[in-house]
């Protein structure tokens, strides 16, 4: 009997007293006391009747509850299904509904709207807030303290995170226990994490970069964290003193450098800021060491993979690039259409396969298989460059893809919904450069003839039906979008004439 995962992240914390969780507010939890919740969760799962490879969909606020409810999800063989805060009940209910999930914990304030979602899909419905109440925990304390891991093996699925695409309906990344532990491995050894760590963690949890990254390479090294409901200027400079590292997304450390209070001083003492999940400009990693003299380490993954990539910890961290496959992780650059292998410093579409590549799509075999090769392959989507010295660059995306402060935003998805709005004939979407969130959205709306369009009843509707961070930062009426001779929209052209809507206006 063994759970692979379980015992590589938490087993060798149980009875600790050393401190896991550091709290703003100056409160801690230790292992002991973390696993006791856990365990206590897990027996609150198995009162509830969810069975191992059950899936629990997850859509709450970042708390320590809600991370025990993942440690009590992988013990018990359950699989941990996490959402973004920021989903609408629209959203909730396909994500809810596709992954057959038996159980749905959402936020107390959004109980009544998600009950019909619960009852639709056939999942039990649980609370759980921000300050750690609500149905669920009721539940969970008056569960017993112990509970006995589940036997996985490592091939069995340990989360499934779901990742939106070109054809605007998104897929569930089946991600196992291999995946996962194989990854935090490599990473741990990468950037040498360990029991000293205290991790700065202002990322949320619903997704790859905080949970399996910074979350699981901290649980296997043994190191703690300063857990943070989320990314706020104020605080991560109060508690920066108290960490060793941070991970983030680049608009974290573009926020850093706009405040002069981020010095060389405060970040004296850490040994490695990591960045990832989106492109982090050149000029922000020679800005960020001019000012602290700290090389940011970047690193490049996907919630398909995991991590696939990392610039060296000691070494020559490159500036543009995303440095060298991780140990185990093999990477290489294709043609896009005959995936001949290239050569290197040709750009092509950019492969990785290795321990962290992901089962396949949530149900969707057709669409594993174009994107997950019979032979272990996965086509990422990205255009990169391999140099002969092994270093690669993601030069820029195969797939149409906005990344809007590390979070991914489908122009098709946002498309879809434009269409469908009244007077609206059709509508492209595409990304402009931003200075805090990297990219951001832009929509092109072409109205009926003789319409005109109520932008603002649009502007409510997107409010009702897409998350807050895809809705459209800029909005042009066009008589036509640009096409070429075959009829195909030509997004380029858009891209360079809105180039520069978000930059600050010359004074
Ligand atoms: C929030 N808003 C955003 C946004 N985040 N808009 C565009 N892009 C974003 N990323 C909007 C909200 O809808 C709201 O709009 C307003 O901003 C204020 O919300 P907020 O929550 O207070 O925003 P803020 O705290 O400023 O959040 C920005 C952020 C956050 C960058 C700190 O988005 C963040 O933590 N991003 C990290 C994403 C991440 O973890 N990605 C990893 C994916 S895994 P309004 O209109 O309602 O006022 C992955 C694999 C890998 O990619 O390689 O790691
Ligand atoms: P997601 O689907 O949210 O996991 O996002 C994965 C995508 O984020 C990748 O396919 C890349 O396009 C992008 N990405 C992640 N890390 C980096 C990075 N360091 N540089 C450039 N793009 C990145």
């Amino acid at each position: 009997m063994t759970n692979p995962l379980y015992h590589a992240l938490f087993a060798h914390h149980e009875g600790s007293s050393r401190v896991f969780l550091h709290l703003a507010d100056g409160s801690m939890t230790s292992y002991a006391d973390f696993l006791a919740m856990a365990d206590r969760t897990a027996n609150a799962l198995g009162a509830l009747g969810v069975a191992p490879g059950d899936r629990v969909a997850v859509h709450v606020e970042k708390s320590p509850q809600a991370l025990a409810l993942y440690a009590a999800c992988i013990k018990a063989g359950v699989v941990f299904l996490p959402l973004n805060t920021a989903y609408t009940a629209k959203e909730l209910d396909y994500f809810v509904g596709d992954s057959g999930a038996a159980l749905f914990v959402c936020d107390p304030s959004e109980a009544e709207a998600m009950g019909p979602i619960a009852a639709a899909a056939g999942a039990q419905l649980k609370t759980l807030a921000s300050d750690g109440r609500g149905t669920l925990t009721d539940l969970v304390a008056d569960q017993p303290d112990h509970f006995a891991a589940v036997a996985r093996d490592g091939d069995d699925l340990a989360a499934l995170l779901y990742t939106s695409g070109t054809t605007g309906r998104s897929k569930g990344a089946m991600l196992t226990q291999t995946n996962l532990l194989s990854n935090a491995q490599a990473l741990v050894d990468c950037w040498r994490f360990t029991r000293d760590d205290v991790l700065l963690h202002a990322l949320p949890i619903f997704h790859s970069h905080g949970l399996f990254v910074a979350t699981n390479v901290t649980l296997l090294a043994g190191g703690s964290l300063i857990f943070l409901p989320k990314f706020d200027l104020e605080t991560v400079l109060r508690l920066l003193p108290r960490a060793t590292t941070m991970m983030g997304v680049p608009t974290f450390y573009t926020r850093l450098l706009d405040d002069a209070r981020f010095d060389a001083a405060l970040s004296a003492h850490m040994r490695l800021f990591v960045s990832g999940s989106a492109p982090l400009l050149a000029e922000t990693h020679k800005a960020f060491e001019a000012r602290t003299g700290h090389r940011i380490l970047e690193r490049y993954g996907m919630t398909e993979t995991s991590m696939n990539t990392s610039n060296p910890y000691d070494g020559d961290r490159r500036a543009g690039t995303v440095g060298l496959p991780l140990p185990g992780v093999e990477a290489r650059v294709c043609d896009p259409e005959t995936r001949a292998e290239l050569a290197p410093g040709e750009i092509g579409m950019l492969h990785v396969r290795g321990p962290n590549v992901f089962k396949g799509y949530w149900q969707m075999p057709e669409k594993t298989r174009e994107e997950l090769q019979a032979d272990g392959w996965f086509i990422t989507g990205d255009l990169a460059r391999i140099d002969t010295d092994g270093y690669i660059t993601i030069v820029g995306r195969g797939k149409d893809l906005i990344i809007s402060g590390g979070y991914n935003i489908y122009p098709k998805e946002i498309e879809m919904f434009l269409d469908d709005q009244p007077g609206v004939k059709e509508s492209a979407v595409v990304g402009a450069p931003h200075p805090d969130f990297g990219e951001s959205v832009i929509a092109v709306l072409v109205p009926e003839p003789g319409e005109t369009l109520d932008l603002s009843a649009i502007e409510a509707a997107a409010s009702e039906d897409l998350a807050g961070f895809k809705r459209p930062r800029h909005v042009v009426v066009m008589e036509a979008l640009p096409r070429n001779t075959m009829g195909k929209v030509q997004k380029a052209d858009l891209r360079a004439q809105f180039a520069a809507v978000f930059q600050p206006k010359a004074s």
